[in-house]
C-alpha cells in the first residue's frame, strides 16, 4: 500500500530549508501533498501578508519534483478535515511546531523534522532590508 505525507506552510520567499523539509517529507512515503497557507490566513496568524503572493508560493512548491499535489489552507481549524480529505497517512512539521499537531496522532502519524539552521524568510527580508540601507 502506498504511504501518502502531507504537510502544510507558508513557503514565503522559498529558501533552502523549504527544499530540506519538503524532500524530507517526500522521502517519508510515497505521494507528498503541500497545505499552501493563504494570503488572509497569513495576515490573521502573523499581522503581515506574505511577500509573495499565493499564486506564485503555490506554483513553486508544485512545481518540485518532490511535491505531487498542492492546495490552499484557509484555516488552522480545518487541519482533520484537510488531513481526511487528503487521505493522509503520514504528517510532517517543523520541530518549531513540534507538539502542537499531537491531537490528530489518532488518524495519522505525525512526524517533526528538524529545521535547517540558519535560514529563514524573516532572516532573508532583514538581511535585503540591512543592505539597501547600507
Ligand atoms: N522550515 C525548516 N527550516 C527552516 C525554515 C522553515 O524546516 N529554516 C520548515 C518549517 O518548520 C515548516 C516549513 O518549513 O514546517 C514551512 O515553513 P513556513 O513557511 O514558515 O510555514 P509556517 O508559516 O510555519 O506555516 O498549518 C501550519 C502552518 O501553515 C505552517
Amino acid at each position: 500500500m502506498s504511504t501518502r505525507v502531507i504537510t502544510f506552510g507558508t513557503f514565503d520567499v522559498f529558501h533552502v530549508g523549504h527544499v530540506n523539509i519538503l524532500t524530507r517529507a517526500h522521502d517519508l512515503g510515497d505521494h507528498l501533498t503541500v497545505g499552501i497557507s493563504t494570503d488572509e490566513l497569513n495576515h490573521a496568524k502573523k499581522g503581515r501578508y506574505p511577500v509573495y503572493r499565493q499564486e506564485h508560493r503555490s506554483q513553486i512548491v508544485a512545481s518540485l519534483d518532490c511535491v505531487d499535489a498542492v492546495f490552499y489552507e484557509h484555516s488552522l481549524e480545518a487541519k482533520r478535515e484537510y488531513l481526511l480529505e487528503h487521505r493522509a497517512d503520514v504528517l510532517v512539521m517543523g520541530q518549531d511546531w513540534e507538539g502542537r499537531f499531537d491531537e490528530f496522532r489518532d488518524v495519522v502519524e505525525v512526524v517533526y523534522l528538524p529545521r535547517t539552521a540558519d535560514i529563514s524568510t524573516t532572516d532573508i527580508i532583514h538581511e535585503i532590508k540591512n543592505r539597501l540601507e547600507d
